[in-house]
């Protein structure tokens, strides 16, 4: 292995030395994490370990001055992490027992085995270089200690859109994800192997229709194989009639028929099958109004709700569209009754600044669960944000992303907690000067970002491909369904019943909510109605005035948050403090371009003057 290429990296929230040893069990990992944990927390109480089965649940007990952590494999692990968390933020030991709300905690990496990592913004891939496995073994049980200690248990290694020689991850490259299994299995970590659905015909079948024999048998065999050598693979994850990619409709089947198969292949092996409902016409016509993109996933899924197998687990992207900025909740998470759900979020900042500019997920998130019942998703995945920089994340601040979505993953009620000064705490220190301060830029980033960035709920205004940088028109023209029909009166798509009917597809308290101009919440306005510039909003501004408030006010915040950070260079580490630095002017300038090059889009449209007379430049 070339340890050149992987020169070091931060041990982001768990700053004590990691264990010399690599692990063998779980209840291993969780003694070493202890011993080192505890020295480095100056902690006095002993701490013992004790079997006891509750699945990856674990129990403590406090009451003696001797702490137990009971539990078993993972839950044991898990509670040594807990503990030590309490002990790093200072927090009164309490005798508890604790269990996970769902019982796959998924990070979905879309690395390419070229190195490249699609939507990735921290460097090259983990696991992957040259066509072939490159990592660094140390650094990766770094990362399973990452993710085992906030909680997450499953990962898929390969790009959703399935790259040579990926195809051959479940054959020929079979013993190299092997090895990766066995490094992460110490830590409570399942793989999941993301497949082309296409995959017999790259084994010498004439087809991979679903429902022709040999597929099916192909697909057994594969599966079995494949167990053999990993006993506790989690499954299948496939990207199937999205962007191009194979899937049932390739094959005039639906999507339940392709999904179906695959599913009773895993079944007699325990494994979940997860189905991606990310299925979309992507060679729209901008000329056809009717075709609405925030459409499609419903339409294709809830005819079906019912046929898939109980081992078929849809993961439902949060928005209806593709993880912009503002979107309302994907229809279809709220629907669907007889399917398992599971709900994708997106950590790679795609659309959210690319770990150039900060934006913190914790509010986001918290709006979906405010809509989403408790019972209705039984899993959630998110893509990871994770590549090969020193600080994982490229931006040393989207760190708290991962922490707090694997905290939300353990539970979801740890959103009404202060998950960003948490991470603050843990990787900084509890009593850092920093904290304060750090904790309050990440909770108002997510506002700056989306004042400055396409306004009131509508998308896509970014440079096409590379989703960076504002291009209003850059998608207005394309065959992605990706539209917001600006002229010199109003701006964006009727969705509601008047119009494309999307709003149809909510439950009735939201499709109430959404189909009136008056009672939608003002930063999906533009998502569900075409806007006249003159709209009165309910402080009185117009929509347009809205905008241009909007833009100069989120330029304005980014520059705050970079003199903010600024003041704190002797309280961090000078490292941290100069990689910040960087990319928080590069977000100032970023931010200054989507603020002129929006207001005078709009400006040249409307031709409503600014009602404060800032620039806008003509
Ligand atoms: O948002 C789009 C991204 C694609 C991605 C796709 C998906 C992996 O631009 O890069 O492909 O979503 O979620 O499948």
């Amino acid at each position: 292995m070339e340890q050149s290429v992987f020169p070091k990296y931060t041990k982001a929230w768990l700053p004590y030395a990691a264990p010399a040893a690599a692990p063998s069990t779980p209840e291993e990992a969780a003694r070493a994490e202890l011993d080192n944990g505890l020295a480095h927390y100056g902690f006095a109480r002993p701490v013992s370990l004790k079997t006891e089965s509750l699945g990856e649940g674990y129990r403590i007990d406090a009451s003696a001055e001797e702490i137990v952590i009971y539990g078993q494999g993972a839950g044991m692990l898990y509670g040594a992490f807990y503990l030590l968390r309490k002990i790093a933020l200072g927090q009164e030991i309490v005798s508890e027992t604790q269990q996970p709300e769902y019982a796959l905690r998924m990070l979905n990496h879309w690395d390419n085995m070229d190195g490249t990592v699609e939507r990735g913004y921290a460097g090259r891939s983990l696991f992957f270089e040259g066509s072939r496995f490159h990592y660094d073994p140390e650094r990766l049980r770094f990362y399973g200690r990452l993710l085992s200690s906030v909680g997450i248990n499953t990962i898929t290694l390969n790009n959703v859109n399935v790259h040579p020689p990926a195809q051959h991850l479940i054959d020929d490259l079979l013993p190299e994800v092997v090895k990766i299994a066995d490094l992460l299995r110490p830590y409570g970590i399942r793989l999941l192997l993301t497949v082309d659905f296409a995959a017999p015909t790259y084994n010498g079948l004439a087809t991979a229709d679903p429902l022709d024999e040999t597929v099916i048998q192909w697909w057994k065999d594969r599966t079995a194989a494949i167990y053999q050598v990993i006993p506790d693979l989690a499954g299948f994850v496939v990207k199937a009639d999205s962007e191009f990619r194979p899937g049932p409709i390739t094959y005039g089947r639906n999507q339940a028929e392709g999904a179906n198969v695959l599913a009773r292949a895993l079944k007699p092996f325990g494994g979940t099958l997860v189905w991606r409902c990310f299925v979309y016409n992507c060679r729209q016509d901008w000329r056809d109004q009717k075709t609405d993109r925030p459409c499609a996933a419903y339409n294709t899924f809830m005819p079906l709700d019912g046929q898939f197998d109980d081992n078929v687990l849809l993961q439902i992207k949060n928005g209806p569209v593709d993880f912009q900025v503002r979107e309302p909740v994907s229809p279809l998470l709220l629907t669907l009754e007889k399917s398992n759900r599971a709900l994708e979020l997106q950590l790679a900042q795609e659309y959210t600044g690319q770990q150039i500019d900060l934006y913190y997920m914790q509010e986001m998130w918290q709006e979906i669960f405010d809509v989403l019942p408790r019972g209705n998703i039984s899993a959630i995945c998110s893509v990871t944000n994770l590549g090969r920089d020193e600080n994982w994340a490229g931006h040393d601040l989207a760190m708290a992303n991962l922490y707090a979505y694997g905290r939300l993953c353990w539970n979801p009620d740890c959103l009404k907690d202060d998950m960003a000064r948490e991470w603050t705490q843990l990787t900084f220190g509890r009593n850092c000067a920093a904290v304060d301060e750090i904790a309050r830029m990440l909770h108002s980033s997510r506002k700056t970002y989306q004042k400055y960035n396409a306004p009131l709920g509508i998308g896509f205004m970014v440079e096409p491909h590379v989703h960076y940088g504002p291009n209003p028109e850059g998608y207005e023209y394309s065959l992605w369904g990706t539209y917001m029909r600006a002229d010199r009166n109003a701006i964006g798509i009727d969705r509601t019943a008047a119009g494309t009917g999307f709003t149809a597809q909510y439950p009735a308290d939201l499709q109430k909510l959404y189909e009136d101009k008056s009672t939608c919440p003002e930063e999906m306005l533009l998502f569900f109605h075409r806007v006249p510039y003159d709209y009165v909003m309910e402080d009185g501004r117009t929509m347009v005035q809205r905008i241009y408030d909007d833009h100069f006010e989120g330029a304005e915040e980014a520059q705050a948050l970079l003199e903010s950070w600024k003041k704190l260079e002797n309280q961090l580490p000078a490292d941290v403090f100069a990689r910040v630095l960087a990319k928080l002017e590069k977000q100032v300038v970023n931010a200054r371009n989507w603020r002129d090059i929006t207001n005078t889009y709009f400006h040249r449209y409307s031709g409503a003057e600014d009602a404060k007379g800032r620039v806008i430049y003509p």
